[in-house]
């Protein structure tokens, strides 16, 4: 697919005005999402052509216990095509925090949303749910949360978790959990897609409602609900510090020589090797290469697995899920490995044809405007690491 099989196509031309961006722009966007997702050839088309000329998918939005950090990440990407293609792709009926209407007229306008498409809007939940004492601890339009969230879910071809909050119960169920906050999921009864993360990364949420809007079902999950083309890897598995890892260089201390050389931060308590996530592979804010806790140079605090993130501590060393660390560790002075390139696995991608994780490296590098070949990712790497 490239820009010219859309070239007269109106559809296509009413969308760039609308978005006003480029086709091509867009195309590369539908391109990262099929990739990301590790879908066959042929299905950015589709993507594009759904987004292009399919109806929009009715949106509620519930907010319940939370920090709005989920709708913050959305909206407040560096790169403003994302933002513009969310509000475009979706047709956001309700969402307490963007809405210019308060008090009666804002849960007028939520009933009427869903009566006008009963049975057909996506209902999308971000935070947790209060449970103690009959959920007096979260109330919207005097309704508790629990009843809100029932109410609005009978309706609803899918209902979706977003963020930790409401996929897992999140920062609010940190023991000793006063307000018994529960996932969307608990209070259903049910396992329900979910998009964990805290906050979640945008691109999956993005990818998961065109997928809906495009095969008229939802994604593959995984038996927690989780998109399995987003958090079927470890972080450890895809994270560029990894060669570091293997080779026993760690950083021991914040501040240290190899914390500064970029090397692991396992010894940090980085909790990449027991969180699954594609963090690393699709970055956060596209604000360029290593726009990720580590590689910012934080440990992965496990934000998106229940168990580990706000109950963990953060100091605590990770269990070790797919690989054994060697019995001895070199010490940390040592020359630093070279990990693969970037221009390797966009490479790779391209022979396996978008496998998963390959697939994912090359998403995060499309609809940039970033040429990434492998002296370009040899220079950022050297830039970051100085040795
Ligand atoms: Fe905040 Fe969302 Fe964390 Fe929770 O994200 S970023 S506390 S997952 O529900 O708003
Ligand atoms: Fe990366 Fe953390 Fe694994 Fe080290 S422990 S390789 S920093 S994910
Ligand atoms: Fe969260 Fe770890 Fe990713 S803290 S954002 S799962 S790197």
């Amino acid at each position: 697919m490239n820009e010219n099989s859309f070239e007269n196509d109106e559809s296509m031309l009413a969308l760039e005005k609308r978005l006003g961006i480029s086709r091509r722009s867009f195309l590369q966007m539908c391109a990262a999402m099929a990739a990301t997702m590790g879908l066959p050839k042929g299905a950015e088309a589709a993507m594009a052509k759904a987004v292009a000329t399919k109806k929009r998918p009715s949106v509620i939005w519930l907010h319940f216990q939370e920090c709005t950090g989920c709708t913050e990440s959305l909206l407040r990407a560096e790169h403003p095509t994302l933002e513009k293609l969310i509000l475009d792709v979706i047709s956001l009926d309700y969402h307490e925090t963007l809405f210019a209407a308060a008090g009666h007229q804002a849960e007028a306008a939520r009933k009427s949303a869903m009566k006008a498409n009963k049975g057909k809007y996506l209902l999308v939940v971000e935070g947790a749910i209060p449970t103690r004492d009959n959920g007096i601890y979260c109330k919207v339009g005097g309704q508790t949360a629990i009843e809100m969230l029932k109410e609005c879910a009978a309706d609803a071809a899918a209902v979706i978790a977003i963020g930790s909050c409401s996929s897992w119960g999140g920062m609010p169920s940190t023991p000793p959990n006063p307000t018994g906050a529960k996932s969307a999921g608990e209070v259903l009864g049910k396992v329900i897609p979910n998009i964990p993360g805290c906050p979640p990364n945008p691109y999956n949420f993005l990818s998961t409602v065109v997928h809906f809007l495009t095969f008229g079902k939802l994604p593959d999950v995984d038996d927690i609900g989780r998109p399995k083309f987003a958090y079927s890897r470890l972080i450890h598995e895809n994270c560029e510090r990894r060669a570091h890892f293997d080779a026993g260089r760690f950083a021991l201390e914040f501040g240290d020589e190899g914390h500064k050389r970029g090397y692991c931060l396992y010894k940090l308590g980085c909790k990449g090797p027991e969180t699954h996530a594609n963090c690393p592979a699709i970055l956060f804010g596209d604000v360029g290469n290593a726009s990720w806790p580590v590689g910012t140079g934080h440990p992965c605090i496990g934000c998106t697995e229940k168990g580990i993130a706000f109950a963990k501590p953060i100091h605590a060393l990770a269990e070790l899920k797919s690989v054994r660390p060697p019995a001895g560790f070199p010490g940390i002075i040592e020359d630093q490995g070279k990990g693969a390139s970037t221009g390797a696995l966009i490479l790779a991608a391209a022979v396996a044809g978008a496998a998963a994780g390959a697939g994912a490296m090359m998403a995060k590098n499309l609809g940039k405007n970033v040429k990434l070949d492998e002296g370009d990712a040899h220079k950022k790497q050297a830039e970051r690491n100085p040795s």
